[in-house]
């Protein structure tokens, strides 16, 4: 089955930038099938959140906060506030296509003031590469982009087959936001301009070396994508137009926190050679970094020391000036042979992403560097920036902070080698739920307590779904984490509070991707409380609510059929993020952490999920022996 979908739709948040949105009578029928026949977002019946709220609680908070929680959710149920505000969400999801959609990408990125360097944005890193040089380099940035290119003839061509998650086909509409978007700073709240909408579609690229900023187009006159030969050419001209090393890294600016680069921002496009170079980005289809060499590192560190890159680009004085963050898509190739990418987060999650790299890896796998006809191509422009002494001031600070969050970020990329997701398998068990308890036993054994848990799972059963998340620390988790630390405990008695928290991961798994999550339910009672103009409903101002929202362990399941290693900062000051790729016989895993924190430490956490890990495969294989 083919999919597709109908690009005249604006997202929430997204600013159309031309005019002319395509008429629907020229969508596909099968696409309007696909899409239109896809279920609205249902809202959860308010007392089963509210009672799944409860047992969440259960083992992150104490016995009096509980308490204290259950008397507001009682009042919040019996005394028709929740009653109306319930009633207000399933107005708003008769209304709307998706109640959450707008909601989400508002509370969730838009409005977020944090750097989305390091805060929000996610790294891809792809397996090392061979070459040593700048002609390996561009070799492969050039069939990379090829590979791009010919993805995108998919999306254009609307051919992009329908992805499924549990036998149900999911909504497409995310792989028509990647490509030619970007984000915007704003004062208050950001946007996306998604510039694929229009009828006059981008037909560059930009490419970016030594912090210079160049258009390439990547089609000849009769539409035709540039061929891996020409982009090579191309690649070349840029790279000797751009040798000095001096240049101000202009886009360092889009690193630093949301507010101050509105402000800067508003500074630099005051001047129209630099509102024209800022447009030539933004339009762009995607952006390609041309990477300096990083500072050589043992093997061991090397995955953790490219993840960092990819996450914020090592630092003033490295690549950090070589981005421009706030570009959608930016794939990142080294002269030392690292390669991968960033994106910004606003406009998709990680899978249909990492489906582009599949899809781009297996492409240049096949393709070779064919010798095309010398057609002469016009060199790619370089884009002017007028540095004023007040930019240069935005700058110098951006370079500053830069730096501080490159020293705060802590990174340690585990890969597990010993086994992959055949064993949990093997033993009739989930590997995701496998995988989560054994963070949960890592993080109990270095804390001696249990904390708020955030899996993603996706919404995207639904039309323009994001995610919900999984609440993975449950009644079942912490009393298999504590009969693992305790001696008394026999492994038989060990194997079945597993099996128990497993079977309870699975179900709220079924329930979030289903519709059925907590937190996304609660986040649109409290935005209509916040419509409404009233006061907010105390079970939101509760302490045991800030305890639930402060996700200490932050984690994300991402697949790919590519050996990769997906990364994301943490969402509290005194957390992990930990993003897992489960192959079948190892797991990727990258942990972040702040050096801020004293109590947080990426490789302290990365050696007890291994030791976790190998424990509950010895607990699997000696309860199954013991069977027999
Ligand atoms: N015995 C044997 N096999 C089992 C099993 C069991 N008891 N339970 C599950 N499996 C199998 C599954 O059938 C599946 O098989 P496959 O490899 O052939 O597909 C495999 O194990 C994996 O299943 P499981 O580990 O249970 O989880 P999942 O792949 O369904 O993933 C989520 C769970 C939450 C990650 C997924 O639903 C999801 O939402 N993914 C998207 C997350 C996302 O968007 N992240 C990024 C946000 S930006
Ligand atoms: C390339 C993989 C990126 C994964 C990013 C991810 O999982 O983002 C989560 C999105 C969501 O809505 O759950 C957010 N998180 C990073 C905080 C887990």
């Amino acid at each position: 089955m083919f999919a597709v979908f109908v690009r005249s739709a604006l997202r929430p948040g997204m600013v159309r930038p031309c005019r002319l949105v395509r008429p629907a009578t020229q969508i596909p029928e099968r696409s309007l099938v696909h899409q239109e026949g896809l279920p609205k977002l249902p809202v959860p019946p308010l007392k089963q959140t509210c009672e799944r709220y409860l047992a969440a609680l259960g083992p992150i908070v104490s016995e009096e906060e509980l308490e204290h929680t259950r008397q507001l959710v009682n009042e919040f149920l019996k005394g028709g506030v929740g009653e109306r505000l319930q009633k207000g969400l399933e107005r708003r999801a008769r209304k709307t296509d998706n109640w959450l959609s707008e909601w989400w990408m508002q509370s969730a990125y838009l409005d977020c003031r944090m750097p989305v360097a390091v805060y929000t944005s996610p790294g891809v890193v792809l397996p090392r590469m061979h070459f040593q040089d700048r002609q390996g380099q561009m070799r492969f940035a050039a069939k990379l982009i090829a590979g791009v290119l010919d993805f995108k003839r998919m999306i254009d061509t609307e051919t992009l087959p329908v992805e499924y998650l549990s036998r149900q086909p999911l909504c497409m509409d995310q792989y028509y936001q990647i490509l030619s978007s970007c984000r915007i700073p704003g004062p208050k709240r950001d946007t996306v301009m998604n510039h694929a909408i229009g009828i006059t579609t981008p037909t560059h690229i930009t490419v970016v070396h030594n912090f210079q900023f160049f258009v390439l187009d990547v089609y000849n006159s009769d539409g035709t994508p540039l061929t891996v030969d020409q982009l090579y050419m191309q690649l070349e001209k840029i790279w000797n137009s751009s040798l000095q090393t001096n240049k101000e890294p202009v886009g360092i600016l889009t690193s630093q926190h949301r507010n101050t680069w509105g402000k800067a921002y508003n500074n630099l496009i005051k001047d129209k050679t630099n509102k024209e170079s800022v447009r030539a980005i933004q339009k762009s289809i995607f952006t390609v970094c041309l990477d300096a060499p990083m500072p050589r590192v043992s093997d061991e560190m090397y995955q953790s020391r490219v993840a960092a890159q990819m996450l914020h680009g090592g630092g003033a004085r490295w690549n950090s000036g070589n981005r421009w963050f706030d570009k959608t898509l930016q794939f990142i190739v080294g002269e030392d042979g690292t390669c991968g990418l960033m994106y910004e987060h606003a406009p998709a999650e990680g899978p249909p992403i990492v489906f582009l790299i599949d899809y781009v890896v297996n492409y240049m796998r096949k393709t070779e560097m064919v010798r095309s006809p010398m057609v002469p191509l016009v060199m790619p422009q370089k884009l002017r920036f007028n540095i004023t002494p007040e930019i240069k001031r935005d700058i110098d600070r951006a370079k500053q902070n830069m730096n501080i969050m490159v020293h705060d970020l802590d990174v340690k990329v585990l890969m597990f080698s010993h086994f992959g997701k055949l064993v949990p398998k093997q033993h009739k068990l989930s590997p995701d739920a496998f995988v989560q308890m054994a963070f949960q036993l890592a993080y109990f054994r270095m804390y001696d307590i249990c904390c708020s848990t955030y899996e993603s799972a996706s919404l995207r059963m639904f039309k323009y779904g994001r995610t919900d998340g999984i609440r993975v620390t449950t009644e079942e988790s912490s009393k298999f984490v504590m009969a693992m630390q305790d001696p008394a405990k026999k492994n038989t008695e060990r194997m079945e509070l597993l099996r128990e928290a497993v079977e309870k991961h699975k179900q709220n798994t079924y329930d979030a991707i289903h519709g059925q999550g907590i937190d996304r339910h609660l986040l649109g009672l409290k935005m209509v409380g916040i419509e409404d103009l009233t006061s907010m409903p105390e079970i939101f101002m509760d302490t045991s609510f800030a305890v639930a929202q402060h996700f200490n362990l932050s984690t994300s399941q991402v697949g790919s059929k590519t050996d990769c290693v997906m990364c994301f900062g943490p969402m509290v000051p005194d957390g992990y993020g930990v993003c897992y790729n489960p192959m079948d016989e190892h797991i990727n895993i990258a942990i972040t952490a702040f050096n801020s924190c004293e109590e947080t430490h990426a490789a302290k956490f990365a050696q007890a999920v291994e030791d976790a890990l190998l424990d509950l495969r010895a607990l699997l294989e000696d309860t199954a022996t013991a069977k027999q």
